[in-house]
């Protein structure tokens, strides 16, 4: 059996992950393509009982804390959820991967790279999707669409300047692994943000 392809999906507050997370679902769906999504921080049961820890407990944890949790979720995910389904051929679409702790962790934390890049290895998380969408818009528009969705978790209340850092790791991430990082403007219409992600996944569809 063919090992399945691995999507993640990246990018800051508001630019529509969760819009086209769905989206994807069905293009995948419409092709026959069998795909687990599903998110981090969370993804299982330990996972999501980190990611409520992470985004709702309390203020003053820790950078390095905030980065340990954030691996151990994923370490978890990718053992039990996401290894499982691709070596059985499913594809595994995920909410946020490992570029998100480079991003707000290596960048916004300002733990830096080489920290988040250790531990990834120590974790045996060097698991790479073959195709990251990062979603891409400036960071004021992005906040005022995700403002409309009520009361902001633990990390979305932090600072301007934090979420500027985590922006330049992002695009910083997609420079270095072009192949793999596709960056999407994410202030166009939906209806054009959705053909981008559209044509993007051709190559992968191509080979399902
Ligand atoms: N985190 C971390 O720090 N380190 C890590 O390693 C990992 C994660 C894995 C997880 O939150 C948090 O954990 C996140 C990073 C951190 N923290 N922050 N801050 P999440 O990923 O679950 O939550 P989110 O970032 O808020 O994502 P979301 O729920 O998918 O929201 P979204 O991207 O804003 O998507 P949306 O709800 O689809 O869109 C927002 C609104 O915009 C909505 O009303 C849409 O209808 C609208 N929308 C979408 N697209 C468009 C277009 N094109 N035009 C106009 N309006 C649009």
């Amino acid at each position: 059996m063919p090992r399945g392809q691995f999507i993640s999906l990246e990018g800051l507050e508001g630019v529509g992950k969760t819009t086209n997370r769905l989206y994807i679902e069905s293009l995948l769906v419409q092709a026959s393509i069998e795909v687990v999504v599903s998110r981090e921080p969370g993804g299982t049961d330990l996972g999501e009982s980190l990611r409520e820890l992470l985004l709702h407990g309390r203020a003053g944890m820790l950078a390095q804390t905030e980065l340990l949790l954030m691996a151990a979720s994923r370490s978890e995910h990718i053992d039990k959820v996401i290894e499982p389904a691709l070596s059985q051929g499913r594809w595994v679409l995920s909410d946020r991967f490992t570029d998100a702790s480079f991003a707000y962790q290596g960048g916004g934390r300002e733990l830096g790279a080489n920290v988040v890049a250790q531990l990834h290895s120590l974790i045996k998380a060097d698991l790479q999707p073959d195709l990251t969408l990062l979603l891409d818009m400036p960071i004021e528009a992005g906040m005022a669409r995700a403002a409309s969705r009520g009361k902001l978790d633990r990390i979305e209340s932090e600072e301007l300047a934090f979420f500027e850092r985590a922006r330049t790791a992002y695009l910083q991430r997609a420079a270095d692994d072009p192949r793999r990082v596709k960056v999407i403007d994410a202030g166009q219409t939906l209806e054009q943000v959705q053909q981008a992600v559209s044509e993007a996944l051709q190559p992968l569809l191509a080979k399902a």
